[in-house]
């Protein structure tokens, strides 16, 4: 099934110079960029984005790093995409993820941890239409498709 997933490039790799480098990864891995924009994330925006925190003690702490800069957001898909974001950026606390995915590469903390990316099918269609309006996607071929999936995957 083809899936659409929510990555943000969070501010901490924005000031790391870290952007062309976690954009390469998803490219390099075979997945499609079908959206991407630079924005600031509004209180409404990271209230709804991390509503299952909003009443834990580090959320203040979560929404100023998350709005102390622009980030750049991104719709990434293929198929199965969800889950083989996920592997790629590792798990939440970046020194137990491991190495050679994003945040065991580039990440120590729990919070700083570079990327977000969607946890499940549900959350990533919220996610997507949350970030990107329409006609902010989109949907073209890509002439490496056929050698990025074999014939009874496409
Ligand atoms: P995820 O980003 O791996 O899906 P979530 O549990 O959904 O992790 O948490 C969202 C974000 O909130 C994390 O990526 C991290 O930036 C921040 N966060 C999660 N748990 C903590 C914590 O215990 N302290 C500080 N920040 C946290
Ligand atoms: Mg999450």
């Amino acid at each position: 099934m083809v899936q659409k997933s929510l990555i943000i490039v969070k501010p901490d790799a924005l000031q790391r110079n870290l952007l062309g480098e976690i954009v390469s990864r998803f490219e390099r891995k075979g997945l499609k960029i079908a959206g991407m924009k630079m924005m600031a994330i509004d209180d409404v925006m990271i209230e709804s984005h991390y509503e299952h925190h909003v009443d834990k003690p580090f959320f203040e702490g979560l929404k100023k790093y998350m709005q102390s800069s622009p980030v750049v957001v991104m719709a990434v898909e293929g198929y199965e995409a969800i889950d083989a974001i996920r592997l790629i950026v590792g798990p939440t606390k970046g020194r137990e993820a491991d190495a050679g995915s994003i945040r065991g590469d580039f990440a120590m903390s729990v919070q700083y941890n570079i990327v977000h990316a969607s946890d499940s099918a549900e959350n990533a269609e919220a996610e997507v239409a949350r970030f990107f309006k329409d006609d902010e996607l989109f949907d073209y071929r890509k002439v490496d498709f056929d050698y990025i999936y074999g014939e009874d995957e496409r």
